[in-house]
């Protein structure tokens, strides 16, 4: 056996051993600054140029040759060309600054009619001014693009991204122009695709486009890139955590942690890669809680930088059945919510629709938001700390994916990665869930528990978990037994009794369950459709009636499990689905929301409302 052949077994083997897959990412995402938004920034929010190019003319040659490949790097959309004062010799197809705009953030589908369906390329440009500063440091900083975004400054390509629901970054540094004008152009393509994350079929909207901020954030030139300020792992009395800085000079240097209401300080020294970690008594600072989210002012300060964030300090634990918030058992009154104001239709476009969700949440009586099924914005974890509400954040591992191809299990640990970079200093986050209802199988199960391990392995201080399938026998017992639940610490299911299977409402109180994990059980899921408005009896599919009998007679059976902990029942609004076809009831709506798509509350909500009130009682003592 030659050395190199000798190699690769040894390789296979240890692949093999190590049971899991390489967790090496396709693409070079470098590690995301630490709470971006919160910096010094120039915002690119506003109107883009736009340019729909279903044959990708601007990305490829007539021999569908990539130009960005080619020997001079030149002749795509990105160069962004402009007629010479000789415009006869010159021949350009395309004129940014002629074309429509649009704004940004914001999908694509809700901004224009012939758009509403739209899947494949549309270019955004932008122009700005910027003169470089000597001794900082720029980042171009896009809050999300759906999906695969190809980048370019100043017509030089910065990267390609893949994954429509976390943050992409580039160090822009040297590449800004001198004289301070400067132009971004995006190649955004929604197009779905079998081994993508999420894949091509899900239920919801293909939203495509720049849909959250866009901005340059500014540091000196050696900058705290990444902090992780959090109580420690099952110790109230202690904040713990770490902080890093890069840049030339990140060796060696003090940091101070301060968290001045509590008189809260330490210094560290950072090692010769410019990280410290830190560990500081913290016996006064109150808790975090729903009741009671008190956040802290906490800044990290080098001696060139200084960054600020406001903190909530809790611990989030399972003893058996029952989860613990900061000791004390807890009921979890929850909602799933998607990213999307249900009234445009279209994305949430920052924190006016977040809010409006969140503050809808409340009226029904949560404590808890799924932010199903793929990352939300920053700034929702942000509003969900300030707000006191729980949050279980999810990645698009849903329904059947490429379960045996490693690239798409690296594009999914890099979102997965992603998402936990943005919310570790949350509060509010305490579960990372890695998919929805996936089905059983050794590939599935291999992917699905590496990414569960890969979750804790990054964070061991919130809870892991995955909406789970279940499955009936003739004798109404709904059994709950994915091995997957081995690697999680709750027991979540999507349970959809009296409306995709188990008879009408009224019927599904004589299922019982039997669970196999002695863990809390949280129902991810249930629920019916209901045009608002449209009336009949409890039999009577699409009606209200028919939605609040459902929620009466779940809310009964699901009392019969002991270790129910909680719930977030499908969904807080109305939201887009390609897949929902009825003419009449659906139009293109999933009408499963407990708030209809103008705003209006549905008979079940107020049933949903009721049942929180006693569990906030029976929990909270209020
Ligand atoms: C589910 C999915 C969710 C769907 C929902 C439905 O189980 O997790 O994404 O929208 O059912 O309405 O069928």
């Amino acid at each position: 056996m030659t050395s190199l052949n000798l190699m690769k077994v040894l390789t296979a083997a240890a692949l093999l051993w190590l049971g899991t897959f390489s967790s090496q990412p396709l693409q070079a995402q470098p590690a995301l600054l630490q709470n971006a938004p919160g910096r010094s920034v120039l915002s690119l929010n506003g109107s883009w140029n736009y340019i729909i190019d279903p044959y990708e003319n601007g990305f490829y040659d007539y021999r569908r040759e990539a130009f960005d490949q080619s020997k001079s790097g030149k002749g795509g959309y990105y160069d962004n060309a402009k007629p010479s004062s000789k415009q006869e010799e010159e021949l350009i197809e395309y004129d940014f600054d002629k074309s429509q705009a649009m704004q940004i953030p914001g999908d694509w589908n809700s901004q224009r009619p012939e758009l509403l369906y739209y899947e494949g390329t549309i270019w955004y440009k932008k122009s700005f001014a910027l003169a470089p500063k000597p001794g900082k440091r720029y980042f171009l900083y896009f809050g999300a693009i759906n999906y695969e975004a190809h980048i370019y400054l100043n017509g030089k390509k910065l990267g390609m991204h893949k994954g429509g629901f976390t943050p992409i970054q580039y160090d822009i540094t040297e590449q800004l122009s001198a004289s301070g004008d400067n132009f971004v152009v995006v190649k955004a393509d929604n197009t779905r695709r079998p081994e993508e994350v999420p894949t091509i079929n899900t239920d919801w909207w293909n939203y495509g486009g720049i849909t959250r901020d866009v901005f340059i954030a500014e540091t000196p030139a050696t900058y705290i890139s990444d902090y992780k300020v959090q109580l420690a792992k099952g110790d109230a009395n202690t904040v713990a955590g770490y902080v890093q800085l890069a840049g030339e000079g990140r060796a060696n240097q003090a940091v101070t942690l301060n968290i001045g209401e509590a008189g809260l300080k330490q210094t560290v020294k950072t090692d010769g890669e410019g990280r410290a970690t830190f560990s500081v008594p913290a016996k006064k600072l109150a808790r975090w809680s729903p009741q009671s989210p008190r956040l802290y002012a906490v800044s990290l300060t080098s001696s060139s930088d200084v960054v600020q964030d406001r903190i909530g300090f809790r611990l989030i634990e399972t003893r058996g059945q029952d989860i613990l918030l900061n000791g004390r058992s807890l009921y979890m009154r929850g909602i799933s919510i998607h990213d999307e104001n249900p009234l445009i239709p279209g994305r949430a476009r920052g924190e006016g629709d977040l809010r409006m969700l969140l503050t809808w949440a409340k009226e029904l009586g949560c404590n808890y938001v799924r932010l199903a099924h793929y990352p939300h914005n920053e700034t929702m974890l942000k509003l969900a700390d300030e707000m006191g509400l729980l949050v279980w954040a999810e990645v698009p591992v849903y329904w059947t994916i490429a379960w045996e191809n490693p690239a798409t299990y690296q594009n999914a640990e890099q979102q997965l990665t992603d998402l936990i970079s943005m919310g570790k200093n949350r509060a509010s986050v305490v579960v990372w869930s890695v998919g929805n209802e996936t089905p059983l199988g050794e590939p599935r199960l291999k992917f699905m528990s590496s990414l569960a391990k890969k979750a804790r392995a990054l964070d061991d201080t919130r809870l892991i978990s995955a909406a789970l399938e279940l499955h009936r026998t003739p004798d109404n017992v709904v059994h709950v037994d994915d091995p997957l639940g081995e690697f999680l610490d709750l027991t979540s299911f999507n349970e959809y009794a009296g409306w995709y299977w188990g008879g009408k409402p009224g019927e599904i109180t004589k299922y019982t369950f039997d669970i196999k994990y002695n863990k809390p059980v949280m129902v991810s899921e249930f629920g019916g459709d209901a045009l608002a408005g449209y009336h009949g009896d409890a039999n009577t599919r699409w009606s209200e009636e028919y939605q609040e009998a459902l929620y009466v007679n779940q809310l009964k059976m699901l009392s019969t499990i002991p270790g129910l902990r909680g719930m977030t029942p499908w969904i807080l609004a109305d939201f887009r689905a390609t897949r929902r076809q009825h003419p009449v009831y659906q139009n293109g709506f999933n009408r499963k929301g407990l708030i209809s798509s103008t705003g209006q509350r549905k008979k079940a909500f107020y049933v949903l409302q009721e049942y929180y009130r006693q569990m906030a009682q029976k929990y909270d003592g209020k």
